[in-house]
């Protein structure tokens, strides 16, 4: 039986089954572009990791919130046999693995990778030979294919969070940066740094999109000590890569600029995990809120949101809608 941490940190006693499980979950996002069944399957191997005791038939796992019929078969059959024929099936399949192999490609997602394996395209290699075939993110994805699946060590996250912010503190004092996701959960290592900003001068208006713009530029361009490279950016959005030195590889980072009255719904929304996200948005719809990446707005008679309530920290969000307070490290979930 495989042991590992689960996301509260005490041993997984059901690491097996979670890693089928994930491996489904991915070839229903991937192959069969079915995102419920990918939820379904990681909700379940997510309900299991956490779950303190060793499940040992599929009807015990049954009893368990996100756990059906369906999986607590192929638990049973895991059990029994030691392996999953639908697994062994899609690890015969010519274009499932093709699929799988090029949606590894930061910007190559299900939809594309099935088109280039219509055009005869199915390996690595393949794709560095075609490269008139991608566009300036799968290019870049490629380049960059293995170290972008490399984890980040939250120490270098630390040190490229220094540099962040005396870099666009020399820009503009005005500017606040919070760098979200994993990292901010308080996770050892990180898939990639989401870093959200804002400055008082940046509205919501179209009017002022503009200027929202050319601030995100000016940033972006006050950080060539971290050896950008641009996948994307427009008004709100940069995407790209940064590099601390030569010897370390090439990070993906992503600045979001944001309006103040957005910003602390972003922070929320950006620190995550996805699965928290959406406990605490149920919640808040169960108290007549509807909370998203932008803003939290009370639901009318109607069920029409209204206008978003002012916000001017993440407590004051869960005060709201009576959510007890969770610290960044408490969602991981
Ligand atoms: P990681 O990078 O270390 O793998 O983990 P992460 O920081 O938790 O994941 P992420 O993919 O970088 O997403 C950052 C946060 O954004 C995530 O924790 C919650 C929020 N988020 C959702 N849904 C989605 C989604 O569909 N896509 C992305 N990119 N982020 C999402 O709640
Ligand atoms: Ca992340
Ligand atoms: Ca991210």
């Amino acid at each position: 039986m495989s042991k590992r941490k689960n996301p509260s940190g005490a041993d997984n006693l059901n690491g097996d089954f979670c890693d089928f499980l994930m491996e489904l979950a991915d070839y229903e996002k991937n192959v069969s572009r079915n995102i419920h069944k990918y939820n379904a399957y990681r909700k379940a191997a997510s309900v299991l990791a956490a779950h303190g005791k060793r499940i040992e038939t599929g009807d015990e796992a049954k009893k368990l919130n996100g756990i059906g019929e369906k999986i607590a078969k192929k638990i049973d059959e895991f059990l029994q046999t030691g392996k999953l024929q639908k697994l062994e099936n899609i690890h015969q399949d010519e274009e499932a693995q093709a699929i799988n192999l090029l949606t590894r490609v930061s910007g190559i997602g299900p939809v594309k990778a099935a088109e280039l394996f219509r055009s005869g395209i199915k390996t690595i290699e393949d794709l560095r030979n075609n490269q008139n075939k991608l566009n300036h993110h799968q290019i870049i994805g490629l380049k960059y294919l293995e170290d972008f699946e490399k984890k980040i060590p939250r120490a270098e996250i630390q040190q490229i969070e220094k540099k962040l912010k005396d870099l666009i503190n020399n820009v503009d004092p005005e500017f606040t940066l919070t760098i979200c996701g994993s990292y901010r959960r308080g996770k050892s290592e990180s898939g990639d740094i989401d870093a959200l900003v804002t400055h008082p001068s940046v509205k919501t208006s179209e009017v002022k999109k503009k200027h929202g713009e050319q601030l995100l530029k000016n940033l972006v361009a006050a950080l060539d000590e971290l050896n950008m490279e641009t996948i994307s950016i427009g008004e709100t959005k940069f995407m790209g890569v940064c590099r601390l030195s030569s010897e370390l590889p090439a990070r993906r980072l992503d600045i979001r600029l944001l309006p103040p009255e957005q910003y602390q719904c972003a922070v929320l929304y950006f620190t995550g995990s996805d699965v928290f996200n959406k406990t605490m948005r149920a919640h808040a719809l169960q108290h007549r809120f509807t909370l998203n990446e932008y803003s939290l707005r009370p639901l009318g008679v109607t069920g029409v949101p209204g206008e978003p309530v002012p916000i001017s920290s993440e407590e004051e969000i869960f005060d709201y809608i009576d959510f007890p307070y969770k610290k960044p490290e408490e969602r991981n979930m």
